[in-house]
């Protein structure tokens, strides 16, 4: 069956500016995967993109706690936070969506990490663990049962997404070729061990019809 016609969505996750070459907190080849996840999108009739959206002064950001730098791990009450230069913030140029992702029919754009002092990786869940999006209880309103994911970065709000799409009971695929990872002390290769111990299929685009 086309996927079109089948119950699933397409998740592209945080392809914005500040994720790409030249921005402020750029995955290595960010730029690269947006002709792959437009022509995927073509394949959709559902698509939901995911926009990282914080407040100035945000939690995660580094410039937020004196004496820290971007890419220290602190603890948080929610658990380990790592911190991260200054990015996507609320209505900046950095955090619009890459200017060249191409999807005239993506119906929901949801933002994530609007809270001051949670971040939220995952498309579904933030950093808490216990706080919603509601992406979940949107897909299933609307009878999807499986979500694809492309998107940035691989090893952080993509694998989040995903373990989170199994644990609300989606099934989930990745697109490893349509992400790109960030790879913080071999956070690629734990996020790929992560991924299929939850059960998130991880594809390529060439098993797909495009
Ligand atoms: C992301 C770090 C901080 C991501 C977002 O989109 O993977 N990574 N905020
Ligand atoms: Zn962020």
């Amino acid at each position: 069956m086309p996927i079109a016609a089948s119950r699933a969505a397409l998740l592209v996750i945080d392809v914005q500016n500040d994720f790409i070459p030249g921005g402020q907190l750029p995955v290595p080849e960010g730029d690269r995967i947006v002709p792959l996840a437009n022509r995927l999108a073509r394949q959709f009739r559902q698509v939901v993109i995911a926009q990282d959206w914080h407040p100035r002064g945000h939690i995660s950001f580094a410039s937020s706690h004196p004496g820290r730098q971007p890419y220290d791990v602190i603890e948080l009450p929610y658990g380990e936070q790592t911190l991260w230069p200054e990015h996507c913030v609320q209505a900046s140029a950095g955090a619009e969506l890459h200017p060249q992702l191409d999807l005239p029919h993506a119906q929901l754009i949801i933002r994530k990490g609007c809270n001051p002092d949670i971040d939220s990786y995952s498309a579904f869940l933030e950093a808490d663990r216990s706080t919603t999006t509601g992406l979940a209880g949107y897909l299933k309103e609307r009878g999807i049962d499986t979500v694809y994911m492309v998107g940035l970065a691989l090893d952080f709000c993509v694998m989040f997404s995903a373990l989170d799409a199994r644990a609300a009971g989606f099934n989930a695929f990745v697109v490893l070729d349509a992400c790109r990872a960030i790879d913080l002390d071999g956070s690629l290769a734990a996020a790929i061990t992560r991924m299929q111990a939850a059960g998130v299929g991880l594809i390529q685009s060439s098993d797909l019809p495009i």
